[in-house]
């Protein structure tokens, strides 16, 4: 299970003012505490407006590959923010988030991703929005292989977000996620699965317990990576435990030396 550590977003206002304002340290810090805590890769969304993006990506790139030494997930929808900061990656592997069936953005976005080895999340959605039925996602998911296989990126590369809607206006979104990612594995048993994982619980109570059951669900599902919190204890005793029953911890050796480093304790957090 990789953990795509979600801190560094823009849109949270605290980050978007360290962003504007130059803040190395908080940003910094912000990196390391999410690897330090179990991220696999580190997500950095500028989330600020789209005349000024691409130099605050730009400077969050520079300075988050400074701190930490794993790749970095460029959240942006935006095709020239992200060319603009590859030039300044400087690690073999760097991870775009995202490309999604809309055909200009795969135009302009697929033969990035080959030319540079990328890997890259892409979204169950295009023009006409996020689609309601496990069959529409999954029509979109296929036009988003078509094209990487096409242009000779390995499946790997391929991270699909079947795209998870919250529970409080629509019960019937989690299940849909769910039987959308296990049609996806089915289809295409190489590509990633990945997913926001906090989406589902918004505008409900002790989100936090909602978030980690739903990991629970979805890791059974097919999902081998999160785009989440690391730091949330809550959700990585879940992901230790569900690795384990889910046959994929050798030995239970993994949960055994989480317990061993006080990583699980058996006690809920609340958070
Ligand atoms: N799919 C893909 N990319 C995504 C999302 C997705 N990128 C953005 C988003 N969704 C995932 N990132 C975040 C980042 C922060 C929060 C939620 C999702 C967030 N932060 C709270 C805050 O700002 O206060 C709480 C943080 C905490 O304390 O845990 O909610 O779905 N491909």
């Amino acid at each position: 299970m990789q953990i795509i550590g979600e801190k560094i977003n823009g849109t949270r206002p605290r980050v978007g003012e360290a962003i504007i304002n130059r803040d190395k340290d908080f940003i910094t810090n912000l990196a390391i505490e999410q690897v330090k805590a179990g991220a696999n890769l580190v997500d950095i969304n500028a989330g600020t407006t789209p005349d000024r993006e691409a130099q605050d990506l730009v400077w969050a790139v520079e300075l988050v590959q400074k701190a930490v030494d794993v790749p970095l997930c460029l959240d942006s929808t935006n095709p020239a923010a992200l060319t603009e900061a590859l030039k300044h990656i400087t690690r073999e592997d760097v991870m775009i988030n995202s490309i999604n069936g809309e055909e200009n953005r795969l135009d302009s976005l697929v033969p990035i991703v080959a030319e540079r080895g990328t890997m890259v999340i892409g979204l169950a959605m295009d023009e006409s929005g996020i689609p309601k039925s496990v069959d529409d996602r999954l029509k979109v998911v296929r036009r988003i292989l078509a094209r990487t296989r096409e242009a000779g990126i390995a499946d790997n590369k391929v991270y699909i977000d079947p795209l998870i809607m919250t529970i409080a206006t629509d019960t019937s979104a989690a299940i849909l996620a769910l039987q959308a990612m296990r049609a996806i594995k089915t289809e295409y048993p190489e590509a990633h699965i990945t997913a926001g994982m906090s989406n589902v619980s918004f505008g409900l109570p002790v989100r936090s317990l909602v978030n980690r059951t739903f990991l629970t669900l979805a890791m059974e599902a097919g999902l081998d990576s999160a785009i989440a919190d690391p730091s949330n204890r809550d959700l990585r005793e879940a992901i230790i435990a569900t690795e384990a029953l889910l046959g994929r911890d050798p030995f239970c050796r993994r949960y055994t030396s989480a317990f061993r480093q006080g990583l699980i304790s058996g006690q809920a957090t609340g958070q």
